[in-house]
């Protein structure tokens, strides 16, 4: 697909749009500015987004909007279209929706993720992209982007290409966030709203575990924890704690950062990042996990938790001696 005007038929009047779970500024950011790109450029159409509940930092995109967060049966679109989403399991809300699409061939996957297994009847997948708000855009004419679209799609990009600064970001990326630019998106309002404003508690709760965690400066690695009591001390969810290993990556003595946090079920989650060429995805493979090169996962039982520890650290040692 070159355009996504190649996706729009003329008898074409209902069509839905989807995200994944748990959605992240890219998420909201290319399904909105697809939402708002059909809207404003195709008066037949009607353009229904489905997200589930949006966090503080990027609920601003659906403003206005009426947004579904049910699944959408029953409702039989024309055409519905999923974005940033890298599996069928993945989908939030209108996943009905996009299962009944599918049973009549009617479904566009328009994605990022390497790992996609093109699972929609027309897919128009960038493996190479910063963001599926960059893919988004890229099949879009310029002059037909709004500044509500464009808004949208330059928050996405700067969610998941950390403000320009992960090795996903390109050339192209940074020639679309231009353009995008040009239209009157405020980006210095953004970024500061967006981005680099955390609540309290959690900033809290990134000094604790950088105050409790060690630093092994021999291997060059930072370990970090955070058990359920404190999580539930601090009144903080599993996602509000994202935050917390990006800011331990800014240890200048930690080339590798592990940070250990506990799940509801008992089980603790393993965040891996990296700032040299030690790749932590195939450490997080070691315990059944995987990611990037630079930002990788696993989870393991409560019962090796120290275990685990130790082994990371031993991998990350003969990673760097190899
Ligand atoms: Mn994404």
């Amino acid at each position: 697909m070159n355009n996504i005007s190649e996706i729009i038929t003329e008898n074409m009047r209902r069509v839905a749009v989807v995200g994944h779970v748990h959605p992240d500024g890219d998420c909201v950011g290319s399904v909105m500015g697809i939402v708002h790109y059909l809207t404003d450029n195709y008066k037949d159409l009607t353009v229904t987004p489905y997200l589930e509940a949006l966090t503080d930092d990027i609920c601003f995109m659906t403003q206005g909007i009426d947004v579904r967060e049910d699944d959408g049966a029953g409702e039989d679109y024309d055409l519905v279209i999923s974005s940033d989403v890298s599996d069928l399991g993945r989908i939030g809300a209108g996943k009905a929706a996009f299962m009944e699409a599918l049973d009549k061939h009617r479904t566009v996957c328009i994605d990022h993720h390497v790992s996609n297994p093109l699972f929609a009847d027309v897919n128009h997948v960038e493996p190479k992209a910063s963001s599926a708000s960059e893919v988004a855009a890229g099949l879009m004419e310029l002059d037909k982007i709004s500044l509500a679209a464009a808004t949208c799609l330059y928050t996405g990009i700067i969610h998941d290409s950390g403000v320009f600064r992960f090795d996903s970001t390109s050339p192209r990326t940074l020639r679309i966030a231009a353009d995008l630019i040009e239209k009157g998106v405020p980006f210095a309002l953004i970024i500061q709203d967006s981005i680099s404003n955390e609540p309290i508690r959690q900033l809290q709760m990134f000094a604790h575990v950088l105050n409790s965690g060690v630093l092994y400066e021999d291997e060059r690695i930072f370990v970090g924890r955070a058990p359920k009591v404190l999580q539930t001390e601090m009144g903080l969810n599993q996602r509000q704690l994202g935050s917390v290993v990006m800011y331990l990556n800014y240890i200048k003595e930690a080339d590798v950062v592990l940070f250990m946090y506990e799940n509801d079920d008992g089980t603790w989650k393993g965040s891996l990042r990296s700032k040299t060429e030690v790749d932590v995805a195939a450490i997080a493979a070691e315990f059944g996990g995987g990611g990037h090169k630079k930002a990788a996962g696993f989870t393991v039982n409560a019962d090796v938790l120290e275990d685990t520890e130790c082994k990371v650290r031993q991998l990350v040692k003969e990673a760097v001696n190899a």
